[in-house]
């Protein structure tokens, strides 16, 4: 995500980090372990061979989508090019990511639910069916790439939590500890100010219970690396990727509407809904196209980021809204 000034928790100018040099090639090149400093894909690589859930993969492929008609973006590019801001703003966090302690890992059911309810990760996973999706990411930063996810859909796990008839939204909330995670320390930013932790995100129950909303424990045949969000999070593959909330510990059926970390920070940039639409540019760059993460290609963005047949009727009754920021 890309910073500017604004109010009282903005960040230090010299921490924004701007589009361009992510795009810069070597820096790129870098970024993916593909240049002459492959070294720094060691440290975060965290692989899950001891993983307790490991053996759960790979996961069938669900035939809806089986391919997403590019090709897969390369693993070791996609667990060394993230956005995780709770261990950095840079897109290289995968060695601090290594921090992040994933079991015990717990995720709390509360709001207007029959009975809230808190389960343990490797629980969760036994009441689950896994399956393999293969779909493209868009962030709103104007970069794509196509990820094998494992996981299954959020419809299931709405259905598991029994909200009430009151519940109109689902809210969802990243883990808050400092302790492990560097870029939740008030002194990083600078005047002791902090970026509005936990890192929150929300759905209509609409959107929540569409078919492709889908909650995501692995990726690329195992359990989903530290740097994408472990043990779990969620992939919305029609709407910019920080709607995408990484390491889920809570998540409340609520009654308002969920107010987003990033609409948080900057409100007239980052809104509620932020379906991808190429004829809608974000309010500093333009949105019709997107660059292939892991190539020189530039591609035409599409409304809904082509999944529009899934996603669209969601949004055909709504008037008065900014659907697409
Ligand atoms: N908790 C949390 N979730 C997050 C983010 C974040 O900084 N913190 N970044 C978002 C953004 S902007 C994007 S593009 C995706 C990136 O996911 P990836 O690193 O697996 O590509 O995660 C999203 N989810
Ligand atoms: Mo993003």
């Amino acid at each position: 995500m890309l910073i500017k000034r604004t109010r009282g928790w903005e960040l230090p100018e010299s921490l924004a980090t701007p589009e361009a040099v992510f795009f810069n090639r070597r820096q790129f090149l870098a970024a993916a372990g593909l240049g002459a400093s492959s070294l720094i894909l060691a440290p975060g690589l965290a692989r899950a061979s001891t993983d307790p859930t490991a053996g759960l993969y790979p996961a069938k492929t669900n035939p809806a989508f089986a391919s997403a008609g590019r090709p897969v973006t390369p693993e070791s590019l996609n667990t060394t090019f993230n956005n995780f801001y709770e261990f950095g703003t840079s897109k290289r966090i995968s060695a601090e990511a290594a921090a992040l302690k994933i079991r015990p890992w717990e995720i709390k059911f509360d709001g207007e639910v029959e009975k809230p309810f808190t389960l343990g990760f490797d629980d969760l996973l036994k009441k689950v069916k896994l399956e393999q999706r293969v779909v493209r990411h868009r962030c709103v930063e104007a970069w794509s790439m196509v990820v094998p996810w494992s996981g299954f859909p959020l419809k299931d796990l709405v259905a598991m939590a029994k909200p009430l008839s009151s519940a109109k939204y689902v809210r969802f909330e990243t883990f808050d500890d400092p302790s492990m995670a560097p870029g939740q320390k008030p002194s990083l930013w600078g005047w002791g100010q902090s970026l509005p932790w936990p890192y929150v995100e929300g759905l209509t129950m609409a959107e929540a219970n569409n078919e492709l909303a889908f909650m995501v424990t692995g990726a690329y045949g195992r359990p989903v690396f530290k740097s994408m969000g472990a043990p779990i999070r969620l992939h919305l593959p029609w709407k910019y990727g920080f709607k995408s909330i990484k390491s889920i510990v809570r998540i409340s059926f609520v009654k308002e509407r969920p107010v987003s970390f990033w609409t948080k920070i900057l409100p007239n940039e980052y809104g509620f809904w932020a379906n991808v639409n190429p004829k809608v540019p974000h309010p500093r760059w333009s949105q019709a196209e997107e660059r292939i993460l892991g190539t020189d290609k530039k591609v035409p963005t599409q409304l809904f980021n082509g999944y529009g047949k899934y996603v669209a009727a969601l949004y055909a009754g709504i008037k008065g809204e900014q659907l697409y920021r």
